[in-house]
């Protein structure tokens, strides 16, 4: 890796002001919009960065459910984010981050038509998205309809949280879409 001093001003990493505990993170924030977000947060300016910015992140760019997750992770609901909101969610999407939080942001980021539920047409935007829309139509609403029969504990026809838990604990590979390094 090449010394600090070598790298082009824009590569270097920049200093937090705030504290956040997240050296890099506020970097990040500002770079995205250097003209927006001030270097110093001591005094906690009332910023947000549009979600379409936030998406391209080369950590976040290549990951099906981006809109999702940003959705997720906004504040005002409508995909924006606060440097708040952005640090929460790269400790959420990191590889430290407990399990049980990670699962609660699963979730909420499955849950496409935010009811509290994961319903079979939420299950079925979801697979779409991790297999790449590689499988049919048919075999989807087949697979979606497995995962119900086998996941729903109560019987009520959709995923609640404690139901999705247990879907979780059977295949720990379900909550890999949700590490990040920064
Ligand atoms: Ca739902
Ligand atoms: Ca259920």
């Amino acid at each position: 890796m090449l010394p600090e001093s070598m790298l082009p001003e824009s590569r270097r990493s920049r200093p937090c002001l705030r504290c956040c505990g997240e050296p890099g993170l506020h970097g990040r924030y500002h770079e995205m919009a250097p003209n927006v977000v001030p270097m110093d947060y001591t005094k906690d300016p009332d910023v947000k960065l549009p979600m379409q910015l936030i998406i391209n992140m080369p950590e976040l760019k290549e990951n099906p459910f981006k809109e999702r997750i940003v959705e997720s992770f906004s504040e005002d609901g409508e995909g924006s984010l606060s440097f708040n909101d952005f640090v929460d969610m790269f400790s959420v999407l990191s590889e430290m981050a407990p399990r049980e939080l990670k699962a609660i942001y699963a979730f909420k980021i499955y849950d496409f038509n935010t009811d509290n539920f994961i319903c079979k047409s939420d299950l079925e935007k979801t697979l779409n998205k991790l297999t790449r829309e590689e499988l049919t139509a048919e075999e989807i609403t087949l697979v979606c309809e497995k995962v119900i029969e086998e996941a729903d504990m109560d019987g009520d026809g959709k995923l609640g949280f404690a139901d999705f838990e247990n879907m979780i604990s059977k295949a720990p590979d379900f909550l890999s879409t949700f590490h990040i390094r920064i």
